[in-house]
């Protein structure tokens, strides 16, 4: 069965793909719709496929499928063969649609496409993201200084990708961007002189006549993490995302510069602490919210960390979180705060508060001890949340004198090293320095 593209010449994702056949040298046919007529709506093109049985949506899912079942026609797209230059042809396929993509694209719909809906473009837009776009340049022209294309030195799939909104980005007034850069330059000049891209590139033209826009350009924004990596609230939310294995950008705020007081933070977070976690139009504070949050969203990927189909099972892992919360972080973060912070800040360490809260957290620790002698971890059998939101005071609490009082107790001992040996969280106790 003949693969069957359906799109418009003049989309951006559309052409990623044609692009990507041209390189593979694989004949297809192409369906036009109509996108104006609703065509892309009707349960005709919702249900549709185009390989044999198989269907599939999402530009950089196409590429990626029709070059590895292609792999013996064209060029190799994604050094089939050499898991270390096909890991860097992920790794800048993943730049171009997390760091570059989300920049270029609103100033190209902005120039182009909202004065075709008949709106005008929003400078203030174009200019936030012309300034986003440039700073990703600058490191694109670092690594290209070093490497002939971005993924190493050679042409890949990652390249390829920039190929459709860099071609429309080029008539704009920023065009500048690209060409005053000189590697950039270069590079852009070299991937967009290949033949497979000239043949589609003279039917990249939005028109007014071509109303019906094949695409709908995602103005998604990377999810952004303001914190420290030796703050224990913002490490509860790293150990998180990466139990969820969802991408993020990481953005350290300088406390001792008292970022986090100034109005630019404080409209993030009115109490003015880390960590804030920035998901499109959504600004979120206090981790154990965010962690929730995470959780839910990203329910498809990665661990389930909240018992997702199972009320029971959930409403322990709720029981437990509050546990942590109300009876646990109190007396550990204060003999934290004691042990480590108060002399950074030129305190001397108010023992008579320890020894109150270790006295405290011992007799909560009873009571885990009771609990973890009947089930591996806080909410039952499984690992939960609520086990994660230990890790970071844990952590730091096992670096002091009083470690003895996990240690002493063997089933908390043993569900301390099991937590604390998920490779979610040894990435972040790394950075973990505060102690
Ligand atoms: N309950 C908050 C606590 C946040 C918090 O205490 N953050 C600390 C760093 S771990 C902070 O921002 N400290 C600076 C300050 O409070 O000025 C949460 O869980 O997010």
């Amino acid at each position: 069965m003949a693969i069957k593209l359906y799109g418009l010449p003049m989309s951006t994702c559309t052409n990623r793909v044609i692009i990507c056949l041209h390189e593979k040298e694989v004949g297809f046919e192409f369906v036009p719709v109509n996108l104006f007529g609703g065509e892309h709506k009707q349960p005709t093109f919702t249900a549709k496929n185009e390989d044999g049985d198989l269907t599939l949506f999402e530009s950089r899912a196409i590429t990626a499928y029709v070059a590895e079942k292609f792999k013996d026609t064209g060029s190799d797209l994604i050094r089939y063969g050499n898991p270390n230059e096909a890991a860097l042809v992920k790794v800048w396929s993943e730049v171009e649609s997390q760091q570059f993509n989300p920049a270029i694209s609103p100033i190209v719909y902005q120039f182009f496409v909202a004065p075709l809906y008949g709106s005008s473009a929003d400078q203030a837009v174009i200019d936030a993201n012309v300034e986003k776009l440039g700073k990703v340049l600058d490191v694109y022209e670092a690594k290209l200084s070093s490497t002939k294309y971005l993924a190493g030195d050679f042409y890949s799939l990652a390249d390829l990708h920039h190929l459709p909104y860099t071609h429309y980005f080029m008539k704009t007034p920023w065009a500048s961007l690209i060409n005053s850069r000189p590697h950039v330059k270069a590079w852009w000049e070299d991937i967009s002189s290949r033949p497979a891209y000239k043949k589609v590139s003279e039917a990249m033209t939005f028109v007014s006549n071509q109303l019906y826009l094949t695409h709908t350009l995602s103005l998604y924004m990377a999810i952004k993490l303001y914190g420290l990596p030796r703050s224990t609230a913002t490490c509860c939310v790293l150990t998180c995302l990466h139990e969820k294995e969802v991408e993020f950008e990481f953005v350290p705020v300088n406390l001792s510069a008292g970022e986090h007081k100034q109005p630019s933070f404080t409209t993030k977070n009115p109490f003015g602490q880390i960590p804030v976690l920035e998901d499109g139009d959504v600004a979120l504070f206090e981790s154990r919210a965010i962690t929730a949050y995470v959780a839910e969203k990203f329910e498809g990927t990665g661990y389930d960390l909240l018992r997702h189909g199972n009320l029971n099972e959930a409403a322990l892992v709720k029981v437990w979180i509050e546990v942590e919360s109300q009876q646990f972080n109190p007396p550990i973060s204060q003999i934290i705060h004691q042990f480590f912070l108060a002399p950074l800040y030129g305190k001397s360490t108010d023992q008579a508060v320890i020894d109150a809260n270790v006295e405290k957290l011992g007799k909560v620790l009873d009571v885990y001890e009771a609990k973890l002698s009947c089930t591996k971890y806080l909410a039952g059998d499984f690992y939960s949340l609520a086990d994660l939101h230990h890790l970071p005071h844990t952590h730091y609490f096992m670096k002091t004198p009083w470690a003895s009082i996990i240690n002493g107790r063997p089933h908390v001992k043993a569900w301390w090293e099991d937590i604390s040996s998920r490779p979610s969280f040894k990435k972040v106790a790394e950075a973990m320095t505060a102690g």
